[in-house]
């Protein structure tokens, strides 16, 4: 019997990319349908024969669908195609991690048409990347089975998940003598979104400072490192002996998703930094008690 020859995906008109969020993600529904088919087009690997045929170029399929997507479920995301099914019938099925194995049911083909399917919502934290394999097969079973396609289902990444401080709150000490510059305590967020894209690119800043006294910035942090250091030599043990800060962590570089955490900061006494400030200190004390 012959063989199937090709068989090809189209990518589904009506999936829709939604992301709403960012700039990070380089998939683009072209609306040049045709482009798209050409740029998506597979064919099987012929196991055998075919010498006259020019063999194409094998070209994994890259299907994309945004996580989150709300659907209407089934969603459809592409159609694969044997050209061989103009002149037999064709009957489709899809296995691996999502078809047929768990998560079973996760994408679902026609297996008449060739309709591909995802079932639900996707979570790209959870699994970022689908790998099926779809089968073509001619009714009757009577010829032998072309070799599975490869179908690779990307998930793309939205901004759902807010940076996260590795602490709930931070305790730091800083000598009442600290030299501006002084590094105080360094913070730490981090974001379950797409490594290395807007999503997940995290920026600090203080928020708020308690008490704002001497000045409202006697802190500044490093918006990228979360490094807080002493940006003035105002510290006063006496009159302010505490400092609470408000941090802010936010995605998108800064402009996105939003976590507040709190910085408490003590100003110790000088005992572990004899060599700053304790002489003047002292004196001042005598002065003091000499009338
Ligand atoms: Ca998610
Ligand atoms: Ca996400
Ligand atoms: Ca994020």
């Amino acid at each position: 019997m012959s063989t199937l020859e090709a068989f090809e995906i189209l990518q589904g008109n009506d999936l829709k990319v939604e992301d709403s969020s960012d700039s990070s993600v380089n998939f683009e529904v072209d609306e040049d349908e045709e482009l798209l088919c050409d740029l998506v087009h597979s064919d099987f690997p012929k196991s055998s024969g075919g010498l006259k045929r020019r063999k194409r170029a094998w070209v994994i399929p890259l299907l994309s669908v945004s996580e989150n997507s709300r659907g209407p479920y089934p969603l459809k995301l592409a159609q694969i195609r044997s050209d061989a099914d103009k002149v037999k019938r064709i009957h489709y099925s899809i296995t691996g991690p999502g078809a047929d194995q768990p998560p079973v049911g996760l994408f679902t083909i026609d297996r008449n048409n060739g309709n591909l399917y995802v079932t639900q919502e996707l979570d790209r934290e959870k699994q970022d990347k689908y790998m099926l394999q779809g089968h073509a097969v001619a009714e009757g079973g009577a010829g032998h089975p072309e070799d599975p396609m490869d179908i690779v289902v990307i998930v793309i990444d939205q901004n759902d998940n807010k940076p996260v401080f590795n602490q709930s709150t931070y305790m730091a000490e800083v000598p009442e003598a600290s030299l501006n510059g002084s590094e105080v305590i360094e913070v730490k967020a981090t974001d379950a979104d797409e490594p290395d894209s807007d999503n997940s690119e995290i920026r600090y800043r203080i928020f708020r400072q308690e008490p704002e006294e001497p000045s409202p910035s006697v802190f500044v942090i490093n918006p990228v490192t979360g490094v807080i250091t002493v940006n003035a030599e105002a510290l006063d043990r006496q009159k302010y002996p505490q400092y609470t800060l408000l941090v802010e962590a936010a995605d998108m570089a800064g402009e996105g998703l939003t976590e507040q955490v709190k910085v408490i900061i003590t100003v110790s006494a000088n005992n572990n930094n004899p060599s700053v400030f304790p002489q003047p200190a002292m004196r001042f004390q005598v002065l003091e008690l000499d009338p």
